[in-house]
C-alpha cells in the first residue's frame, strides 16, 4: 500500500487552517505506519477532542473518537482486550495533560503497550486559545491576556516516573526525527509517549507575534537542537528520544538500560 491509501483523501482539505502543523504530523504518521506495515486490520486510532481528534476522521483506520481526556483508558481497554493491535492515541496538549491528566498519570504507571503522539501546540487551539497546561509562563493567550501566571506541566518529567518508559521530543518541523520518533514509539514494547511541539497559528501563534506559520517552522528550525548522545534527559528545546529500561516479558533476561539517541536535526 502506498501512504496515501492510509489517508482518507476524498475527505480533504481538512477542517484544519491553513498552515496547523496537525497535518504534518498526520503526514509522517502515514509514512511510518506505511513502513512498518500497519494497517486497519491490526491497528486501531484513539483521538480525543479538539483539533487534533480529528485526526482519527482523515485516517483509513478503525478509529475510536473519545469523550475530552479519555484517550488513555479507552486505548488501554482496547489494547487489554485484543493484545494484538496496535493502539495509537493522537490528541492535543489539553487533551493529554489536563482534562486527561490523572488518566495519564495513571498510564504512566501502569505502562501499557500503546504509544502516545501529543500534538503539542501549547494551546487549547479548538477552542480559541485559552492557556493549556503546556503553555510556558508569561505567554499572551485569549484567556490570559496579562500572561500565564503559571510553569507548564514536566511532560518528560510525568513520563520519565516510569522506569520502563520512552519519551522523545520533536517538532513538525523536524520531520526525519519526528518520523524517527514515531516509528520507535510504535516498536517500543510499552507506554512510548512522543511530545510533538507544533504550530497553532489562527488561535496561538498571531497572538504572540508570529505572523504566519512559516514563521513558527522556522523558529522550531532556529531553537531546537539534536540532544547530545548519552544524553538520560533532554533539555528545554531538545531533540531526542530517552528510553529507559524496556519492559522486561515475563522469563525474560533483564536488559541493559537507560540509553539515549541523540538527533540529527
Ligand atoms: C468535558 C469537556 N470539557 C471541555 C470541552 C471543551 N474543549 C474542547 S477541545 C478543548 C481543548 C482543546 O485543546 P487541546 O486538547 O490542546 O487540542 P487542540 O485543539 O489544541 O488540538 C476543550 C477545553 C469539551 N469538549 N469537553
Ligand atoms: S485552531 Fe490552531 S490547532 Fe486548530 S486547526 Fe487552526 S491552527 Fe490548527
Ligand atoms: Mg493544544
Amino acid at each position: 500500500m502506498a501512504v496515501k491509501d492510509k489517508l482518507k483523501t476524498d475527505l480533504f482539505p481538512t477542517i484544519w487552517c491553513p498552515g496547523c502543523g496537525i497535518g504534518l504530523i498526520m503526514q509522517q504518521l502515514a509514512t511510518v505506519m506505511d513502513e512498518v506495515g500497519l494497517d486497519k486490520t491490526n491497528t486501531v486510532i484513539v483521538t480525543g477532542i479538539g483539533c487534533t481528534g480529528r485526526m482519527g476522521a482523515y485516517m483509513n483506520f478503525e478509529s475510536v473518537y473519545t469523550l475530552h481526556g479519555r484517550t488513555l483508558p479507552v486505548a488501554e481497554a482496547i489494547k487489554t482486550v485484543r493484545p494484538e493491535l496496535n493502539v495509537i492515541v493522537v490528541a492535543g496538549d489539553g487533551d493529554t495533560a489536563s482534562i486527561g491528566g490523572n488518566h495519564l498519570l495513571h498510564s504512566i504507571r501502569r505502562n501499557p503497550n500503546v504509544t502516545v503522539l501529543c500534538n503539542n501546540n501549547e494551546i487549547y487551539g479548538l477552542t480559541g486559545g485559552q492557556t493549556g497546561p503546556t503553555t510556558p509562563k508569561g505567554t499572551t493567550t485569549l484567556s490570559s491576556p496579562a500572561g500565564s501566571g503559571f510553569s507548564p506541566i514536566n511532560l518528560q518529567g510525568l513520563v520519565n516516573t516510569n522506569q520502563n518508559a520512552f519519551y522523545a521530543k520533536t517538532t513538525v518541523y523536524h520531520q526525519g526525527p519526528m518520523r524517527r520518533a514515531i516509528k520507535e514509539a510504535i516498536e517500543w514494547p510499552g507506554f512510548a509517549f512522543v511530545d510533538i511541539a507544533s504550530q497553532c497559528i489562527e488561535n496561538n501563534g498571531r497572538r504572540i507575534g508570529f505572523g504566519s506559520a512559516f514563521e513558527m517552522l522556522e523558529d522550531y528550525k532556529s531553537s531546537y537542537k539534536a540532544a547530545p548522545r548519552g544524553a538520560t534527559h533532554l533539555e528545554p528545546k531538545q531533540l531526542g528520544i530517552i528510553k529507559n529500561e524496556e519492559p522486561v516479558p515475563v522469563g525474560a533476561a533483564k536488559p541493559a538500560g537507560p540509553s539515549t539517541d541523540g538527533e540529527k536535526a
